[in-house]
């Protein structure tokens, strides 16, 4: 086992892995920019590295400065988080290149995945269920009108380096093809450098349903449930559940064992998300990130794993914790982002915390790294917490959240609680009966958010 890992990130995911670490007797390295000298991750962990200026690429981002870290420190193993540098495979082969380790898959990977066309192609041939479309790239408007006429309207097209939406367009009809193809095209472009795109049967109404998965890099995998993500707001989640409310036990069990099959096939190590569609009772594949989620509290909250523990004992070489037979469900958890963010637009909001106290008691866990009088500094991501409720069934785990919430304080900044609040009025929210697109209807029609 490691004795020192590094952790490339900040905020309340830096503060989970640096507690993971904790209790297993391992030493962390929190890096920060200039900007989060006072950031609880700093204070939190065993040592500090100051990495550069505030802006993201200068600092969290900046791979030399984070190896210098590690050669420094002496930490052997780096921790990514989420976001940053988590799903790069550059970074991962550089890590290795310093014979050190990253802790999470390979690069080899990371790549396959994060090229959209490859990833299908590969979960395609591994027996995954994928959206009806072409197949592979598509190159020319001609081809993509056939392709349209064979996968009937409407139909969404797609770039390969695409993600969070960018580069994604709806043609509903053949006469709309061509500003969709030539649009989607040109975002590929401008957004990755890449305007190859690909072309799927455009699901009208489905609900965003993830498979947690859990590889040994040595051709043993599980599954853990999924968890229902449908809430969201321009593809920003802002709430998740599991297990979802819609999936049966012989579903998950079923799309389930297909993930964990696939991912034994190619030897995965690790965490990772595997994401579908889900419409009519059936799954489509979308796309596969390989890293710990924002969302992972949820499963953790049910199966009663920590998932970040196991992550730094695959990638020390150990086993896994757990068997496919001994991951069971045991009620139901719910996660809410609190966003520094102000309604009804969702504006970006930093600046100082006057006050915060945390929610407790049974069932309820904060992952946060705010403080009383602590500036959020307006360089970064606004999430500034996650709040997870967890209860014998939905209705209770309902129930509790709500009773945190009431607990929860956050003064000096806009947040996204009172969002929380309205939504738990709602008859659909509180019966688990919304799709992708029931959010931002509900922002419509309640807050008039364009
Ligand atoms: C789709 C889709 C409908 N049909 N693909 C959005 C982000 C990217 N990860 C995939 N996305 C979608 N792909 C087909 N074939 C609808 C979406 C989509 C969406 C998916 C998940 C959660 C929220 C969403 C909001 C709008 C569109």
């Amino acid at each position: 086992m490691f004795k020192k890992i590094l952790i490339a990130n900040r905020g309340e995911i830096a503060l989970r892995v640096i507690r993971a670490a904790r209790e297993m007797g391992i030493e962390s390295v929190a890096v920060h920019s200039t900007a989060d000298s006072d950031a609880m991750h700093v204070r939190m962990a065993d040592e500090s590295v100051c990495i550069g200026p505030p802006s993201s690429q200068q600092s969290y981002l900046s791979i030399p400065s984070i190896i210098a870290a590690c050669e420094i420190t002496g930490a052997e193993a780096i921790h990514p988080g989420y976001g940053f540098l988590s799903e790069n495979a550059g970074f991962v082969q550089i890590i290795e290149d310093h014979g050190l380790t990253f802790i999470g898959p390979t690069a080899a990977h990371i790549r396959i995945m994060g090229d959209k066309i490859t990833a299908k192609d590969t979960m395609k041939e591994l027996g995954v269920p994928c959206v009806p479309g072409s197949d592979g790239g598509v190159a020319t408007l001609e081809d993509a009108k056939r392709i349209g006429e064979e996968v009937g309207y409407p139909v969404i097209i797609k770039a390969t380096a695409g993600g969070g939406g960018k580069g994604m367009k709806v043609a509903q009809t053949a006469a709309d093809m061509e500003r969709a193809f030539m649009t989607a095209r040109a975002e590929g472009k401008s957004n990755f450098g890449n305007d190859e795109v690909y072309i799927e049967k455009y699901l009208t109404t489905p609900r965003h349903i993830e498979i947690q998965v859990f590889g040994d890099g040595k051709g043993r995998a599980v599954h853990l449930g999924e968890r229902d993500c449908s809430l969201q707001r321009r593809h920003q989640k802002v709430f998740e559940e599991a297990p979802g409310p819609s999936i049966t036990e012989s579903e998950r069990a079923r799309i389930g064992k297909v993930c964990a099959d696939a991912m034994a096939n190619i030897n995965y190590i690790g965490a990772g998300t595997i994401e579908f569609l889900y419409e009519n009772g059936e799954f489509y594949f979308i796309e596969m990130n390989t890293r710990l989620q924002v969302e992972h509290p949820v499963t953790e909250g049910i199966f009663d794993v920590d998932l970040v523990r196991e992550q730094i004992r695959v990638a020390s070489g150990m086993d896994m914790s757990f068997t496919q037979e001994n991951l069971k469900i045991n009620g139901h958890a719910i996660e809410v982002r609190i966003n520094a963010e102000k309604l009804p637009n969702f504006s970006p909001c930093p600046g100082k915390i006057t006050q915060y106290h945390a929610p407790g008691g049974l069932g309820v866990r904060m992952d946060s790294a705010l403080y009383d009088g602590y500036s959020i500094p307006p360089y970064y991501d606004s999430l500034i917490g996650k709040l997870i409720v967890h209860g014998r069934d939905r209705p209770e785990a309902l129930a509790r959240l709500k009773r945190a919430l009431g607990e929860l304080i956050v003064d000096g900044v806009d947040t996204t609680i009172p969002l929380f609040h309205a939504l738990l009025e709602e008859k659909d929210v509180l019966t688990g009966d919304y799709n992708i697109h029931w959010l931002e209807h509900w922002l419509e029609t309640n807050l008039g958010d364009a």
